[in-house]
């Protein structure tokens, strides 16, 4: 078993039974379990074009699926919730990133990991923060890239949101 990092987004349709449904996926997948899911948080859109805001999350879990395997399994997830790549970095109904795999690393475009755009997004950190303090990212530890981010955009909903792990 390997532990892994999937960071959720998604700001089209009900963005936040998006997240739901995809937590629900990756707990009935065999050689998938689901460890740990932090709350969720509204954040304004980076990049892109003018786009509504997001809702994102990171989940932690444990795999035996090669990470293609696991890829492939977020890609399979994605597109039940109709997931379309029409604008780059354009609003999408749901986004699953792998952010990290512990003990891999990969350079290819088909997957890159640890994800190369992580350790600058409010977005990611202060989830993955909020649902382990003592994350590390590419050697660094999470707590302190977060404080070179500029995480004004990132707000926990209130009342306060956590997406649920059935059994
Ligand atoms: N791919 C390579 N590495 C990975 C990885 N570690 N995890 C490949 C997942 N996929 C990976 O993905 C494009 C290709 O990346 C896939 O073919 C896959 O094989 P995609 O999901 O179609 O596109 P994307 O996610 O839009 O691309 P990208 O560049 O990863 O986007 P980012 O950097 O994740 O940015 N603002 C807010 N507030 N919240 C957001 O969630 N998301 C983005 C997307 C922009 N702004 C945002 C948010
Ligand atoms: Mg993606």
């Amino acid at each position: 078993m390997t532990s892994a990092v999937i960071a959720l987004g998604a700001n089209l349709g009900d963005a936040t039974s998006a997240l739901q449904g995809a937590v629900d996926a990756l707990t009935q997948t065999e050689g998938i379990t689901v460890l740990a899911a932090s709350p969720v948080f509204e954040t304004d859109p980076v990049g892109g074009p003018d786009q509504p805001v997001y809702v994102n999350a990171v989940v932690l879990l444990e795999t035996e699926l090669e990470p293609l395997a696991l890829l492939r399994r977020l890609n399979q997830i994605e597109e039940q919730w109709h997931r379309t790549r029409e604008v780059h970095w354009g609003p999408r109904t749901l986004d699953l990133d792998i952010i990290d795999i512990a003990g891999f690393t990969s350079n290819t475009e088909r997957l890159t990991v640890p994800h190369p755009r992580a350790h600058q997004r409010g977005f990611v950190l202060v989830p993955w923060l909020a649902v382990d303090g003592d994350a590390r990212l590419g050697g660094a530890k999470v707590t302190d890239l977060v404080r070179n981010v500029d995480v004004s955009g990132v707000r926990k909903l209130n009342p306060e949101l956590r997406l649920a792990i059935a059994p």
